[in-house]
């Protein structure tokens, strides 16, 4: 009897660490903005320097689609081939792997994230960049992130 209370527990236990860690709300978040011109902050301003965290922060990165909606619909007349420009998708490099990929970004889904512990596997760096064909992709891949 005690033992089955004690097993039950840990059961429960878990369960609230497990949804605690899917769910839960990260140490750090960063909202960044897409565009063709780049990576922005909230307010427009292009980011050029890396951001920083802590080792052992479970680190957010949300991205905002941010491109014109009428330039994008005017993509959209395009031929089938080069409707793709206006469509991202971000890959977080750790120096040897990919370690985390967002969904697709693009006016139909306007939002997409990647999440991380910073220095997992003793990462001292990622790098965030976009892994498809489009528009500005000349300025949308080099965000980086430092830890420490
Ligand atoms: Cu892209």
């Amino acid at each position: 009897m005690k033992r089955a209370l004690v097993l039950c527990i840990a059961v429960f236990i878990s369960v609230v660490c497990a949804l605690d860690a899917g769910a839960g709300n990260p140490d750090i978040e960063f909202k960044i903005k897409v565009n063709k011109d780049g990576f922005s902050d909230t307010n427009g301003r292009l980011i050029d320097a890396p951001f920083h965290v802590k080792k052992g922060e479970s680190v957010r990165v949300t991205f905002i689609f941010d491109e014109k909606t009428s330039e994008v619909l005017r993509d959209l007349m395009r031929a089938a081939e080069e409707q793709h420009g206006f469509v991202h998708a971000f890959a977080l490099h750790n120096g040897k792997e990919i370690v985390a990929e967002t969904k697709e970004l693009s006016l139909k889904n306007r939002q997409a994230t990647l999440d991380f512990i910073a220095g997992d596997k003793g990462a001292q760096n990622y790098k965030i960049y976009c892994t498809l064909m489009c528009f500005g992709m000349e300025h949308l891949h080099d965000l980086t992130i430092e830890v420490g």
